[in-house]
């Protein structure tokens, strides 16, 4: 074995409740935002497909387990579904999503599967949604409660815990670039959303501590994108900068740090963007830093100093201040438009190690995203992914190179276990260890990147 891993290395793989559980009317499931969107416009929805049903994982949890357990996992991350726990987004608990989630949970710890719980991905109850979601200041303490009640009543099992998943993406789809609701283009709401996820953030944190669950540990899951200047020109190294406080540092610095970088509150503050704070809300954050990183990787950030002047009519964007830059010859999957470039999770991590503290981190999400996979299924009826395998063992060969150079990572979770409904795709791009066949009752069978990933979570290494 050439790649060895660390003794007690985490393998496995991540999902979320939206995405997988479908049941979305059952057992007394409020509405997210999804849902409401997708009944007001099904055809902004890719192929008219909504989450409603998606791969049936509310029904289908012990069989997928099995699944688990038969691709080598050791660990699991899945989110709990807001909406379902508490219907209402705030007041009365749901009993039956509790029991859901017990049920969950004890079958995964039955069958040597580490849970790793998150409580935000992307999925606002629609009843806080209707009073502004995180723009409003209410929805703070909302999101604490909820998280006391998960923590109080999970924690005796769940021992690692996320806040939030990549709490970027609904600032960006949701009050920038028109991908999620409620479908707002304004800057300077954004950045209050941004600024009250973080509070809410920090203060679930808060709680988590006072909660004290023996040996738990709480962090938050981002989506790093390292940010590559196309020269080392100053212009483009400046361009670069600004692009990795927005997207980078306006989440990791207060979540690990305890603080915002000086240089985003200046530009804030030169452009009149800065949020409403209220006194105690930068003591909160400084007070309550993460114990541990979720780092979702799938592609770098390549900009350039901006080439034309912005027009001053259009609205305020983070792209005022640098242009996208597309590098020849760069690696793509044609899928999904994004750039692969491997050694990116190795840039990341080192800047964890050398300017974060070495904090310990895990990689809670990597995958690639491929349409049409029926095509490669075989006569004995498996999928032959060996685009994934090629995918997932470039990315683990940089990684145990950042481990052997000192990074402190814990762990791999691959996007995801089993082909699931996704926010602006809905099934077209499939990113499973595990097919779900949507003609044949969400039938499943493991594709050969799941065989494979058996063998090296076994093996430690590869
Ligand atoms: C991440 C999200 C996931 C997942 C993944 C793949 O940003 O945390 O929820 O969807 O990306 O992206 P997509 O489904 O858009 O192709």
């Amino acid at each position: 074995i050439k790649y060895k891993f660390p003794e007690g290395f985490w393998w496995g793989s991540a999902t979320s409740a939206t995405q997988i559980e479908g049941a979305s009317r059952e057992d007394g499931k409020g509405i997210n935002i999804w849902d409401y969107w997708y009944e007001q416009e099904p055809n902004r929805f890719f192929d008219g497909i909504g989450p409603e049903k998606t791969s049936d994982f509310y029904h289908r949890y012990k069989e997928d387990i099995q699944l688990m357990k038969e691709t080598g996992h050791n660990s699991f991350r899945f989110s709990i579904s807001w909406s379902r726990l508490i219907p209402g987004g705030t007041g009365k608990v749901n009993e039956k999503a509790v029991d859901f989630y017990n049920r969950v949970i004890d079958e995964l710890i039955q069958n040597g599967i580490e849970p790793f719980v998150n409580l935000f991905h992307f999925d606002m109850p629609m009843e806080l949604q209707k009073i502004g979601g995180w723009e409003n200041r209410k929805v703070i303490d909302s999101y604490a409660s909820y998280a006391k009640i998960c923590f109080e009543t999970f924690g005796d099992r769940v021992k690692k815990w996320f806040t939030f998943n990549e709490p970027i993406v609904p600032v960006e789809g949701g009050y920038l670039y028109d991908f999620h609701y409620p479908n707002v283009v304004d800057f300077q709401r954004a950045v209050q959303v941004a600024y009250h996820t973080v509070l809410a953030h920090a203060k679930a944190v808060q709680v988590f501590r006072k909660t004290n669950i023996k040996d738990g540990k709480i962090g938050i899951i981002l989506n790093l994108t390292p940010s590559y200047p196309r020269s080392q020109h100053p212009a483009d190294v400046k361009a670069a900068n600004i692009a990795d406080l927005f997207f980078n540092r306006s989440f990791l610095d207060p979540a690990v740090k305890g603080v915002y970088p000086a240089e985003l509150v200046e530009l804030l503050k030169t452009y009149s963007f800065l949020p409403k704070t209220e006194e105690g809300d930068l003591k909160l954050i400084r007070e309550n830093t993460v114990d541990l990183l979720g780092v979702n990787y799938y592609q770098p950030r390549r900009v350039k100093a901006k080439e034309n002047l912005p027009n001053p009519y259009a609205p305020f964007m983070p792209e005022r201040f640098f242009d996208d830059y597309e590098m020849p010859g760069r690696k793509m999957n044609r899928h999904r438009g994004w750039e692969i470039y491997e050694k990116g999770i190795y840039d990341l991590l080192i800047n964890l190690k050398e300017n974060y503290g070495n904090i310990e981190c895990y990689i809670s999400e990597n995958g690639i995203g491929v349409e049409g996979e029926e095509k490669f299924r075989n006569e004995e009826g498996m999928i032959e992914d060996d685009y994934r395998i090629e995918f997932i063992r470039e990315h683990l060969k940089w990684l145990h190179k950042a481990i052997r150079e000192g990074v402190n990572v814990k762990g791999y979770h691959m996007w995801t276990f089993m082909d699931n409904w996704s926010w602006t795709n809905a099934y077209k791009n499939r990113y499973g260890f595990v097919s779900v066949n949507l003609d044949k009752d969400c039938e499943r069978t493991i594709k050969k990147s799941g065989y494979w990933f058996k063998q090296v979570a076994e093996q430690n290494g590869f």
